[in-house]
């Protein structure tokens, strides 16, 4: 049996890689001819833990192989990005595109698989983008579990940095258009998921994940309102969270910089557009956690002001610890709207990337390592945990102003 994975980025080539290694084959498409060629030749355009080895494997084993143009398969798995437009609503023009490259290779008794994260209706809008595309075959959305393709949405929910393991040992959740789809969808799952598959239909399965990111984007919005307020009380908000959660029932996240990262500060907006006299709560939280940022950049900005000449290190710029990638990281941003304000000398700590975005070296900020950062520095801003950072011994930063947004000390 062939399987052929539509989008071959952050989860699409990672699932790919697996179902390969599973000794299935893999077809992987993607509009990127460096993506592909890359790929082809037994290598990695993005950065996740042994991803290059499972990739390598694969590839050499002649189970993985990537092309620009889709071809015939049994099932199709599409994991093409789903942002937001200005208005918060998803773009689903993406998922428009895989429908109307992978409509004119199906065939009769195929499986399409939505793993992209999508607002609710998405998968019913793909199985329609697809119907009008090929009149000749028939739908779920017509003839239920008798149609000759089955559509299924199984949302994708690893972490990124934990990709390889989350995506065999998480659960998944299964939601079919039918019963038959359903089914056809647990049996390619199981080829490769030790979790269990829990089935349902396809707007629960899409209001599932919008559900899990939001979940957590709430909880997070407490913490950071948490911390806000406890500076106004004189409280220190570390000590005050790990207070109660010694409560049996109370388990409140770590405060930070904002949200960051390109699901949690994404996926609640889905919802809120879907419903949006109804989800207050939902909405507020992504407004608290979007006002964070400029909440700790003030506080850096007061802090380096005491200065006459002022010196900031920013430790860290990713959107959280221990990773490389920099997509909608509040670190970023407040490194950006410091070094804008163009009266300090703005220092980078980022120990899992080689070279600063341009859009920083522009504003003349310079990369440096931890030493020279703390040999230099008078303000010390801590905006991601990074595992070097949290070494740091306390002595060192004693005479400096810090404005810890991680609590690390
Ligand atoms: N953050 C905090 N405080 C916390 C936890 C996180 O400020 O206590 C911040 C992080 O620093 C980061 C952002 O939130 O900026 C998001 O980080 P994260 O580790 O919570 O999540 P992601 O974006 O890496 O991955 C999430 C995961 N979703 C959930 O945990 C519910 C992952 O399982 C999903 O697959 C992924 O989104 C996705 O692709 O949707």
């Amino acid at each position: 049996k062939n399987v052929s994975v539509v989008g071959l980025g952050y989860i699409g080539l990672p699932t790919a890689a697996v179902i390969a290694s599973r000794g299935i084959n893999v077809i992987g498409v993607d509009v990127s001819q460096h993506a592909v060629d890359t790929i082809n030749a037994g290598n990695v355009h993005i950065v996740e833990p042994d991803l290059d080895m499972v990739v390598r494997s694969a590839v050499q084993a002649g189970n993985l192989k990537a092309t620009i143009q889709a071809e015939k398969a049994d099932a199709f798995m599409v994991a093409v990005p789903t942002p937001f437009k200005d208005n918060y609503e998803a773009d689903l023009s993406y998922i428009e595109s895989a429908a109307n490259m992978i409509a004119p290779v199906l065939e009769k008794g195929n499986l399409i698989i939505l793993e992209s994260t999508s607002p609710v209706g998405a998968t019913e809008k793909l199985a329609q983008w697809l119907a009008e595309a090929r009149p000749d075959l028939t739908f779920p959305q017509s003839h239920g579990s008798d149609a000759d393709i089955n559509v299924a949405h199984c949302p994708e929910r690893v972490l990124p940095g934990h990709v390889l393991r989350e995506l065999v040992e998480n659960d998944r959740v299964i939601g079919g258009m039918s019963e038959a789809c359903s089914t056809k969808a647990v049996s390619l799952y199981k080829t490769f998921v030790k979790g269990e598959c829990l089935l349902t239909n396809a707007r629960t399965a899409e209001m599932a994940k919008l559900t899990e990111n939001s979940f957590r984007d709430v909880n997070i919005a407490f913490a950071n309102e948490l911390s806000m307020i406890c500076d106004k009380l004189n409280i220190d908000v570390w000590e005050l969270i790990r207070l109660a959660n010694r409560h049996p029932r109370v388990n409140i996240l770590n405060p930070g910089p904002g949200v960051g990262g390109h699901c949690i500060a994404v996926d609640p907006w889905f919802i809120v557009s879907s419903a949006p006299d109804t989800a207050k709560l939902i909405r507020q939280a992504r407004e608290v956690n979007d006002s964070k940022p400029h909440y700790v950049l003030k506080q850096i900005i007061d802090a380096a002001d005491q200065f006459k000449k002022p010196v900031i290190a920013c430790l860290g710029i990713a959107f959280k610890a221990d990773i490389d990638d920099l997509r909608e990281s509040p670190a970023l941003d407040i490194t950006k709207m410091l070094a804008q304000k163009n009266n300090a000398k703005v220092l980078v700590v980022e120990p899992n990337i080689k070279q600063l975005p341009e859009s920083l070296t522009q504003l003349g900020v310079e990369l440096v390592t931890l030493e020279e950062a703390l040999a230099q520095c008078n303000t010390l801003a801590v905006l991601v945990d990074h595992k070097q950072f949290k070494a740091i011994p306390s002595e060192l930063v004693a005479k400096k102003a810090v404005i810890d947004s991680r609590g690390i000390f």
